[in-house]
């Protein structure tokens, strides 16, 4: 039952984020949404209110790269919004797609910073209360590229690796608690994703996308309130979610 619950979903301001809190506003959850454009959450926070009027929501601005912002954020939670059931560590990029020689330091340090330290920062920050409540579910977006290495994917894969290594571990540093840890872990999904990724060369992410039908955020944010909804004693580990014309990272069906 997700109804009442308070979930934390990291980068709700698109893509997979929004999706989800769309998801999980459509079962009554009560919803702590963040990113760094707040406007936009805002934005979110008074669709889904007008949508859902009964529904409590709590938006605040936060860049997962700041340790301390991330510390203080959550200790400044509204007492009705300290403890919180579910996490959605979603936040997360990539940027480029070049040969790792010539890759950008810039573009290395912002993945790792966001994809790999900001989860860890949040996860540290929120773990504990669930720990001390016995009571938890924590839901890290990873991807295929924490599976499969690609072509020019090299540190962008290494971040969702290093996502994967961290989920394993947070489930089994739990294991002795009610508390469960799920990776979901989709393969093309059309977001801004490609277009964060090109740095604003709508063309260029266009084409990552064209000739099949890729998930959608929504088909993503269905499978991860599925994880959430399962009974207390099942945990789902990792799911990972291809649309059909992929078969791998490397293998596309384009028509
Ligand atoms: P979007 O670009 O649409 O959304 C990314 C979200 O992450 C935004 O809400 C953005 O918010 C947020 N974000 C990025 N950096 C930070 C930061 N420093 N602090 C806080 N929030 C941040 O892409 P997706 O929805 O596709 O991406 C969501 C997750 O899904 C990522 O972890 C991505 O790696 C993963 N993924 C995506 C796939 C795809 O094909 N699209 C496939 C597999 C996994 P803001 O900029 O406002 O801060
Ligand atoms: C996003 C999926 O294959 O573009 O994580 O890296 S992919």
């Amino acid at each position: 039952m997700i109804e009442e619950r308070t979930v934390l979903i990291t980068g709700a301001s698109s893509g997979i984020g929004k999706a989800c809190a769309k998801a999980f506003a459509g079962q009554k959850a009560r919803l702590l949404l963040c990113a760094r454009r707040i406007d936009r959450v805002r934005q979110l926070q008074q669709e889904l209110a007008a949508q859902y009027p009964d529904i409590a929501i709590h938006v605040f601005e936060l860049d997962v790269r700041d340790r301390e912002a991330v510390k203080a954020a959550i200790a400044s939670l509204p007492e009705a919004w300290k403890k919180i059931d579910i996490l959605i560590n979603n936040a997360g990029l990539s940027r480029g797609l070049d040969k790792l020689h010539e890759g950008s330091y810039e573009d290395w340090e912002e993945m790792i910073d966001t994809n790999v330290k900001g989860l860890l920062y949040v996860t540290r920050e929120v773990v504990p209360g669930m720990v001390a409540r016995n009571s938890g579910h924590i839901i890290n977006i990873g991807s295929i590229a924490g599976h499969e290495v690609y072509p020019r994917g090299n540190v962008y894969c290494a971040s969702k690796y290093a996502v994967d290594a961290i989920t394993k571990g947070l489930r089994i540093d739990l294991f002795d608690t009610p508390l469960r840890v799920t990776t979901i872990d989709p393969g093309l999904v059309e977001t801004e994703f490609s277009v964060v990724r090109f740095r604003g060369n709508e063309e260029k992410a266009d084409q990552v996308y064209k000739g099949l039908t890729p998930l959608s955020p929504e088909d993503v944010a269905e499978s991860v309130l599925w994880a959430a909804t399962r009974p207390a004693h099942v945990q789902i580990a990792e799911m990972i979610i291809f649309p059909t014309a992929q078969g791998s990272s490397m293998h596309v069906h384009r028509t």
